[in-house]
Order: C-alpha cells, then structure tokens, then sequence
C-alpha cells in the first residue's frame, strides 16, 4: 500500500497546521503511520512499528479489532447520525447502562462528550452548576495542580498545570489556582507504583482553603497518575488525603481517568486502583479503543438529581455537544467494552504489572537515566536534559526509536510507555531491549 502516493512530494507546503507538533521539524522529517493491527502499525513503506504508546494512550485493546471495526461500519451504515438534544436513540441509553457496572460504586450516570477535553470542561461546568442549583452559587473557584494536563479548551486549559500550554493563551478562567506537583525525586527516585512519600502535598488543599474561603470552592480535579506531564505517580496516602479535605468543605472531587482508565492500571478505573471514589470522572479515549472520537464524565447520584428540581419540560442542564452519544461512537463503545471484558482486558494490567516493571527499570544502569516511574502499564524513562537544549534528547530518542521499529511518546527528556493491554511478555521484551538499544547510541 502506498499512501504516499496521494501526499505531496514534500510535505513542507502542506495545508495541514499540526496539532502539539513542531510543524517545520516533523514536516521536513515526517513519521507516517498507514496501516495498524494488533499491537503494530506499518508505515507507508511497510516497515513494521512497534506501538509502545497505544497510540495516544487510547487503544487499549489493540488496534483494527475486528469486532470494533465491524460494529463501527454496521452503525454508520444504520443510523450515521441522531440529534442528541430532545431526541433520542437506543445505543446511546444501552451503552450508558452498560457503563454504570464497571464504575466505582456511587457513581451512576454519565454524560457523553467526544474528547477529554469536552469532558473535564463539562464536570467542571457540571461541578459549578451543581453547587449553584442547590443554593451554593458562590463556589465559583476551581482547583487544579501543577504539571496537570486536562485538555486544551479553556476550562481545562485554566486548571492545567503545565506552563507551555497556559502561558500563551491570556488569562484564560477566573478563579482558578492550583496544588503543588508531588514529583520528589529526591525522596522517590525509581519507584515502582506509589511512591512512599509526599501524602503531605495533599495539605495544599487545606492551605488554598483557608487563603480563599473553602466555602468558595467548587471542585478540584487531579488526574490519578498524571500522565502526559511525564508520568507521576501519586503518593501512598495522597489521593485519600484530598478526599478527606473535599469531604471535610463540601469540595467536588474529580478524577481526570482519561488515560488512567479502561484498564490501564488493572482495574476498570483509577480510581479503583487507588480505592478513593470521587465525585465524578471524567474520561475519552479508550471508551472507544481509540476508534471513534468519544469522551464521558460519570457523576454521583446526588449530582445527577441535584438538577432534576424545576418544571419537567424545562431543560436541566443546558449542555451538550452535537456529537454528544453519537451512534457510531456509542456502537464502537458497546464493541469495545465486549472486547475488554471476553477478553479479561481491564485487569490484564494487574497481571502484567511486576514483569513489566523489572523490565522498565531493567533500563536503569543506562547513561543519563535519571529516573524510572511504573504504574500498572505504564512507564516512564526520564532522562537527563542536554546542558541549554532541553528536549532534544528526549527526541532523538523518539525519532532513533521510529526508526528502529517502536513508537515511543515523548515529553520533553521522558520516555513514556503504554502499551496496548493485550501486550504479551516477549513484546514487552522486544520493546524494552528496543528502548535500551537506542538508548546506548542517545548521547
Ligand atoms: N485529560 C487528561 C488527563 C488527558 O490525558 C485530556 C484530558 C484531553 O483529552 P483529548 O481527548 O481532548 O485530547 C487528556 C489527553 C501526551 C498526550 O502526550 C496526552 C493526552 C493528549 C495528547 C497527548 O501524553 N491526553
Ligand atoms: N458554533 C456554532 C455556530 C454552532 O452552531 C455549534 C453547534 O450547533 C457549535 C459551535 C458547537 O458545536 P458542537 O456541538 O459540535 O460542539
């Protein structure tokens, strides 16, 4: 197959503005995927890729399953589209009641968006509409943390914590402040699940509460294990801690799972992993493996009812996206969610975990390692920055690792691993001893 063929001869005048890519960089070294099956992609040469990243943490079953694939054409070809609002179809009600099983327990309904991003922007709206309905108007503030990443619109940009993606864009949302990071590698270095120390950071919550008023609070969303920003792990305690503080004010907790979830850490969710229930969830990609675009936020019982007050034909809630439980996605999440379960999928990763954790930190005597962060199925392989050229290490082995057959993710100098969970153990092999190969030739 020869998609080059309907490119350009060069990419450097294509139209396409690239999303978080260096544009000039890639368009003069272009990575192109054409086909992908199971744990690989192919090239349009043909050269076989390893996915070492489940494509962007979203296809956790693997890519082009046959019965994803073949649900998704079959609702395409029945019902293309169905206006969401005021109107309604089967498998949008079927796959939300499918869902509400694998949720941690109190956590009831769910609302559909198409992204992350839609969903952490529809929790924290949820979130200040919730408290507003039930008389509590003035909780307006929103906290997140440092070094979190909750997509790219405007609510979630706001209580994102990674300053590269906020410090161009304005003053964004008011209201808005955040907790400090938990990263401590002094402490923490090489550590395999949660790290022993740092419960104590959760403290900053009950410092923001005071400085504000903790009556002023509407929610604070972390992610789990915050995973774009280079993977951390949270702190044994930690996620309890915050809890115990949403709890004490009357403080939404919500957990960003869009990565944490569908079993990257051997359970259905991150927060079953952890044990701490929040408030609500918010979560896309591999709702649909990754197939269709597709996001959700599930939310307590009390928060759903909390809206149900005024007249019955007065709309509740005014949000909600065009997309919102669209039939192709709603068929591609049913098919996902079969394939997970026949397939033991959302726990696989529990299984995994310790092989796959001796062999990430089997990279540990490497030149200029200096760290290594494991969670469920998930790694992260930070390495020293070059003196003045932060990232470019990092890259070269991103390009270095294309070229020898893996796609690895890279954020700045961290290598981050995440794999599809239907990985066996000589593919984890194959991609560590991959990873170690390039390593030795990144100076
Ligand atoms: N919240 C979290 C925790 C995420 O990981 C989003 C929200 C936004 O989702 P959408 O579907 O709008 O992209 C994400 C997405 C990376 C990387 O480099 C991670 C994400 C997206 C792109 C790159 O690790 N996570
Ligand atoms: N902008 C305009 C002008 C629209 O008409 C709509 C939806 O009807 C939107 C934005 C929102 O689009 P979506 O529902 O796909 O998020």
């Amino acid at each position: 197959m020869n998609v080059r063929a309907s490119l350009p001869l060069s990419l450097e005048d294509t139209a396409f503005f690239m999303p978080f890519t260096m544009n000039r960089h890639f368009k003069k070294n272009p990575r192109l995927l054409a086909r992908a099956e199971g744990m690989y992609y192919w090239t349009p040469e043909g050269r076989r890729i390893l996915d070492g990243t489940s494509g962007l943490w979203c296809v956790n079953a693997g890519h082009c399953r046959p019965r994803i694939v073949e649900a998704v054409a079959r609702a395409v070809a029945t019902l293309d589209f169905a206006p969401p609002f005021q109107m309604g179809h089967p498998l949008a009600f079927e796959f939300a009641d499918r869902l509400v099983p694998l949720l941690p327990k109190g956590l009831t309904r769910v609302f559909f968006t198409n992204s992350g991003s839609e969903s952490v922007d529809t929790a924290l709206k949820l979130a200040l509409a919730y408290h507003r309905v039930r008389g509590e108007g003035q909780r307006v503030r929103l906290i997140g943390r440092e070094w979190g990443y909750h997509g790219v619109n405007f609510g979630g940009t706001a209580v994102g914590g990674i300053a590269v993606n906020r410090k161009i864009f304005g003053a964004l949302v008011a209201g808005v402040d955040h907790l400090r990071h938990t990263h401590d590698p002094e402490r923490n270095a090489f550590s395999r699940g949660q790290p022993k120390h740092g419960a104590e950071f959760a403290e900053d919550l009950e410092r923001l509460a005071q400085l504000h008023d903790p009556s002023t609070i509407a929610a604070v969303i972390v992610e789990p294990v915050a995973c774009s920003a280079g993977v951390f792990v949270p702190p044994v305690g930690y996620l309890e801690r915050l809890r115990e503080i949403c709890d004490r004010y009357g403080i939404l907790l919500i957990f960003d799972e869009v990565i944490v979830a569908w079993g990257r850490l051997g359970h259905p969710f991150g927060a079953q992993r952890f044990g701490v229930v929040p408030d609500m969830i918010t979560t896309a990609k591999g709702i649909t493996n990754g197939t269709v675009p597709m996001g959700a936020v599930f939310m307590k019982e009390e928060i759903y009812r909390a809206f149900l007050t005024g007249p019955e034909t007065l709309i509740e809630m005014p949000h909600g996206y065009t997309y919102s439980a669209h039939p192709v996605a709603c068929a591609a999440g049913l098919a996902t969610l079969q394939t997970y379960e026949e397939e033991g999928l959302l726990t696989r990763a529990a299984q995994l975990e310790s092989y796959w954790e001796e062999a990430a930190h089997s990279l540990r005597d490497l030149p200029n390692v200096v760290d290594i962060r494991t969670i469920g199925l998930i790694a992260a392989v930070e390495l020293a920055p070059r003196p003045g050229a932060p990232g470019a290490r990092g890259l070269e082995a991103h390009i270095k690792a294309f070229e020898r057959g893996a796609y690895i993710r890279v954020t700045r100098d961290i290598l981050a691993f995440a794999p599809p969970l239907i990985i066996s153990r000589p593919q984890i092999d194959e991609l560590f001893e991959l990873a170690r190969e390039v390593l030795k030739t990144v100076a």
